[in-house]
This record gives C-alpha cells, structure tokens and sequence, in this order.
C-alpha cells in the first residue's frame, strides 16, 4: 500500500497514527503542502483534489481520512473500529461530529486564521474569524468534555477508536492557537491519554516543528 501524505496535515496524521501503531507495511510518499507539491500535475494526476491523505492499494484509490481510516481498520481487522453493529455506529456518528461540527467552529474558525496570518492573511479579518469560532466552538466543547468524554477515557469508550486518532488531531490544532482547554478538563485527560500512545509523539513530530516555527515566526514580528 501507498499513503501520500504530509505529517504537517491535520488530515494525514490521524491516518500515519493508525499506520504507526498498527505496524503496518506502508510506502510513505511525503506530498510536500509547503511547496505546493499536492498541486503539481504529477499528484493532480493521481488525486485531482490536490489534497492528502491519498491511499493507494492496488486497484483501490482513494481520499478522505476518515473513509481511509475505515478502511485500513477493516482491512486489518483492528479493534479500533469495532464490528459491533451498535458500537460501529458510534464511531460513525463520532467521527461525522468531528469532521463537521467541531471542524467547521473548532479548526476552521478559531484555530487556522492563527496560521493565516504569517502567510498574508488579514490580520482584521483572522481576528474576526477567531472570535467568531471562540464564540460558537464553546458549543461543541462542552458536548465534548461532558458528553462524548465525560467519565470515558476515549470518545466511544475504554479503549481508542479512529475517532479518537481523527478527534485529536483536530482538538491539537488549539495549540497553533495557544487555546486555553482548561475550562475543559476531560479534553485535557484524553488530549493526554492520546498522547501517551506508543507512536503518537512520533508521528506528531512534524506538527511539532510546524507549531514551533510558527510561534518562532509570531515572536520575530513582534
Ligand atoms: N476532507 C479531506 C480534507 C483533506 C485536506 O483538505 N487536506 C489538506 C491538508 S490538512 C490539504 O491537502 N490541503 C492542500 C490544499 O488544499 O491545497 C480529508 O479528511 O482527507
């Protein structure tokens, strides 16, 4: 199987976490988003999206993180996607929160105008957008920390599901914003327990770096 992907993406390090922990046999072929690779005609040929994650395994070709993530846990057979009719379900309505409603207030609003900046975007304009997110995103936290997690130690339950590797990688965005998840203290326990994962730092490596060149990039212009 072949994954194009940049550990920079908040999309393709749900989908490496899985590789990671799992052992799988994977090529790895790094789309390079700060060079504009995923929209060089050699990757528009492959993916026309000009987006990753891409997996390829032999005559299946396909996009979209969660739908990759459902397949890699069925191929594999993995307990991370339970075949449980009923617990099944509720990865896929976790998983459809995520890419929505939290994506949509949480990433999209508060966290990436943070990233704008730096690249040109309107300082007035990133402001209102953050707001705008604070405001409306405190919603989908709080369903969050007091429902989906509440006393569970992961979104679906005990034990972690491709929810959770899809949720955290979005809930992690908050560090490009410096959020405060205080108020939230069941995020903050599962941020940590996703974080305690044999292969996550690793994998985390390259949103790492991302974080600390851009708050290396924020102080300069100070
Ligand atoms: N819904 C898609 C989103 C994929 C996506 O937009 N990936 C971003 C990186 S996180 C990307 O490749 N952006 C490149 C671009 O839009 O030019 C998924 O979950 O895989």
């Amino acid at each position: 199987m072949k994954l194009y992907c940049d550990p920079i993406s908040t999309t393709s390090r749900p989908v490496l976490l899985f590789v990671a922990e799992h052992g799988l046999e994977m090529e790895i072929v790094h789309v390079d988003l700060m060079s504009g690779a995923q929209l060089e005609p050699a990757y528009l040929s492959i993916n026309p999206n000009g987006a990753v994650p891409f997996l390829v395994d032999g005559d299946l070709a396909m996009g979209e993180s969660s739908a990759i993530l459902k397949y890699l846990a069925q191929k594999t057979g993995s307990p991370t996607y339970p075949t449980d009719l009923k617990a099944r379900a509720k990865v896929d309505e976790a998983m459809a929160w995520f890419t929505t409603n939290f994506h949509e207030y949480f990433c999209l609003f508060t966290c990436y105008p943070n990233m704008g900046v730096p690249h040109g975007m309107d300082p007035v304009l990133a402001q209102a957008l953050m707001a705008y997110g604070e405001e409306h995103s405190a919603r989908w936290l709080k369903v969050l920390d007091q429902h989906m997690l509440g006393a569970r130690k992961f979104v679906c339950g005990d034990a972690p599901t491709i929810a959770d590797y899809q949720g955290v990688s979005f809930a992690l965005l908050g560090e490009i914003a410096a959020f405060d998840f205080s108020p939230y203290p069941n995020i903050q326990a599962w941020i940590g327990r996703m974080r305690a994962l044999p292969s996550f730092e690793r994998t985390f490596a390259g949103f790492y770096g991302l974080l600390s060149a851009l708050r290396s990039q924020a102080a300069a212009a100070i």
